[in-house]
């Protein structure tokens, strides 16, 4: 692939609610470009940037793709990202190296929940945005519709630049409102803007001239001294609104058709913005913050955003850099790990395929093999100057499962894999969960963590299934009891013997465990005061009545009996643990479940439903707040009513309403549903 200068590139990632068509268009632009001379489709898993088996098999995105785009004298690199939302993950990392937002909308559905998601990601990163309304080929298709939708939606001043010729099945290619000139058909073949159309582009060039202007003092003085603007004034004008966020140029486009392509490509040229154009950024250098710019010049800067492990391939580290220039071959300085790297061959990707280049200029985006310390988030530099950017910031998990090795060979494997899985993926995390002794691995959602399992299985050879976790209830005692236990062994052999007394006595939350001798006289030698600690310890991570551990309690030691010659370690141990258990069971033992704060937004016509539905989940209402026509609610709920939430959520709003959750303290449980836990129990204990 050409080399191209950082004033000639384009990153430009792709949002959108899912299935709006931002792997087509992906697909249609690199054929407009001549990159690939047949069209793939999703539906058959031939596009070149849903390449994952999964993608294939689902017919979805699940990760970002890379799909450098050649047009003119520039390079456009596009950002493809799934649009179902439990894949935010790969949203988030291709936001965080993009400089413009092209969010899709479909033409038929207008503004989605996923359209209002990828204008609020774009808004924290502050990115500039063009929308493409695609499928204009759709029967219902409409422009108008759409453009309204997105005004009630947004506040922004959205400008077309084209306009369809024809829609539905009629529409056939698109008019270029400020060269007043149609690019039709799959071939964007150059014709005169139809008769019928002439009005409506006239009135749409007055209005974007007039916001092309307003971006400009010298231009605004000449229109409004009503002096014409030339073409090349537009678009400067139009880019400058682009950069600053006070226009939203719209396009139209059917992606599946190749209609509309040639515009776009034309359109991102001219007004998304160049590396050089978003200017420089901040990272932390070794004298505190400093600017990094987008030249050869820059000290070297280059941020990893994403990170695939394929048993086969290796590791491969997607990076974009900010400054300097990165070179194959080379040395470079992870600031993070205060690790040195050694670069072997770098590479352009286009989806799966690897374009080996000998450097990448301030701007461009690329990928590398086999690193050995680099993980995403970290930033490559100058060992002399070392820098650091801010990664992409991932949201917290919102849905969890216990995996379960199949086989004895799957266990141990299982540790390994899921660190490599999770490392490829920051919004997967696993971990053991002493309490309920399982393994836990958490996602966004139901979907998300469904295909995490079936890549440990396809890619890694690793067979797991899955259940909803073990919430980790705590054992607890509510009444001080006493009782005492002798344990006696004297059959065939060295025998063995202790007694000990032991009071138990309810302590505040959080407090833990405590432990007393009150043995007096010496009843009892010091000397197996260890013993007895042990057998505490032992059965209180054990747990007694339900199988989990046992917290907020003090025990006393108070008297006991030994034997000189059959008292010894052991005997103590089993003694005390004997009557941990004997005395809990009397003192009025309970279980504690977490509570988690929960904090739930709604669009607000959602508010009764959803404060309807914690009710039935045991939630306390702690607060609401209305803000700009949505709903937060926060409540404290039990852990156990939460833990498919996700998923309830998901199809109690149609995807609209998101949610945040930890745990915050642990309570008491009802009663009767303390019992059902423990009768749980006593039958997986008795099979
Ligand atoms: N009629 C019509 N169908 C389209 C058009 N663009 C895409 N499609 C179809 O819409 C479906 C979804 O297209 P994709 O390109 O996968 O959409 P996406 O936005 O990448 O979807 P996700 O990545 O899953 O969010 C596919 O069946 C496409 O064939 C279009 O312009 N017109
Ligand atoms: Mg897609």
């Amino acid at each position: 692939m050409k080399e191209y200068a950082t004033d000639n590139l384009r990153n430009v990632v792709l949002l959108g609610h899912g299935s709006a068509g931002k792997t087509s268009l992906a697909e249609a632009m690199l054929f407009a470009s001549g990159a690939i001379n047949r069209m793939g489709e999703v539906e058959n898993g031939t596009t070149v940037a849903d390449f994952d088996e999964e993608e294939i098999n689902r017919h979805i995105s699940l990760n970002l793709a890379l799909v450098p785009v050649e047009w003119e004298s520039c390079k456009i690199n596009v950002l493809d990202s799934p649009g179902y939302t439990d894949f935010v993950g790969e949203v988030k990392s291709a936001i965080r190296v993009a400089d413009l937002a092209l969010i899709l909308v479909d033409a038929v559905s207008g503004v989605e929940v996923g359209t209002e998601l990828a204008w609020k990601f774009a808004d924290e990163y502050d990115l500039p945005r063009m929308v493409v309304v695609n499928k204009m080929n759709r029967e219902n298709a409409n422009l108008e519709r759409v453009l309204e939708a997105l005004g009630e939606a947004f506040d922004q001043n959205f400008v077309p630049v084209n306009l369809p010729v024809g829609t539905e099945g009629q529409f056939a290619g698109v008019a270029d409102v400020i060269k007043k000139q149609a690019l039709m058909g799959a071939a964007g073949q150059k014709a005169d803007i139809p008769a019928s159309l002439t009005d409506q582009v006239e009135e749409t060039r007055t209005a974007l001239v007039e916001t092309a202007a307003e971006s400009d003092d010298e231009l605004i003085m000449k229109y409004l001294e009503g002096e014409e603007l030339t073409d090349k004034e537009i678009h400067r004008g139009l880019r400058a609104s682009v950069l600053n966020g006070t226009a939203v140029p719209v396009l139209v486009t059917a992606a599946t058709a190749g209609l509309g392509t040639q515009a776009l490509l034309n359109a991102l040229v001219s007004y998304a913005p160049s590396p050089t154009d978003r200017g420089p950024v901040i990272a932390q250098g070794p004298a505190g913050e400093e600017e990094i710019a987008p030249t050869e010049l820059a000290p070297l800067t280059a941020l990893i955003f994403k990170t695939t492990a394929d048993p086969y391939v290796g590791k491969l580290t997607y990076f974009r850099v900010y400054g300097g220039l990165l070179e194959s071959d080379s040395r470079v300085y992870n600031s993070r790990a205060e690790e040195e790297e050694r670069l072997g061959q770098i590479y352009v990707m286009r989806g799966k395929e690897q374009m080996p280049v000998p450097h990448l200029r301030a701007g461009d985006i690329g990928a590398v093999a086999k690193l050995a310390h680099t993980v995403t988030g970290d930033t490559l530099c100058d060992k002399g100057h070392p820098v650091r950017l801010p990664g992409p910031s991932f949201p917290s998990s919102l849905f969890a499962v216990a995996v379960h090795p199949t086989s004895k060979a799957d266990q141990a494997k299982l540790g390994p894999t899921l660190t490599r899985i999770c490392e490829e993926d920051p919004t997967l995390q696993w971990r053991q969960e002493a309490s309920t002794r399982q393994t836990i691995l958490e996602g966004m959602g139901e979907a998300h963590v469904d295909i995490a399992v079936r890549r440990m299985e396809n890619r890694f050879g690793v067979g797991v299934t899955t259940t909803i976790p073990k919430v980790p209830y705590r054992e607890t005692v509510t009444q001080t009891r006493a009782d005492q236990y002798r344990h006696k062994k004297q059959t065939g052999g060295a025998g063995q013997f202790a007694e000990v007394h032991m009071r138990l006595e309810p302590l505040p939350r959080d407090t833990g465990y405590e432990f007393e001798w009150e043995v007096f006289g010496g009843a009892i030698s010091r000397s197996f005061e260890s013993s007895i600690q042990k057998g505490i310890k032992q059965v209180m991570e054990q747990g007694v009545i339900a199988g989990y551990p046992v917290v907020d309690v003090k025990a006393v030691v108070y008297d006991g009996k030994e034997h000189p010659v059959d008292s010894k370690d052991i005997a103590f141990q089993i003694a005390a643990r004997e009557v941990f258990k004997k005395v809990m069971q009397d003192a009025g033992p309970a279980l504690l479940e977490p509570i988690c704060r929960a904090t739930v937004t709604v669009p607000e016509e959602y508010t009764g439903d959803i404060i309807g539905d914690l009710n039935t989940k045991r939630a306390q209402v702690q607060g609401m707040d209305q803000q700009t026509g949505k709903s937060i609610i926060k409540v404290l709920v039990p852990l156990a009513e939460m833990q498919r939430y996700a998923t309830d959520l998901r199809s109690l709003t149609q995807g609209r309403g998101i949610f945040s959750m930890e745990i915050d303290h642990y309570e008491p449980m009802p009663a009767h549903l303390a019992q059902e836990i423990m009768a749980a129990h006593q039958r997986e204990k008795e099979e």
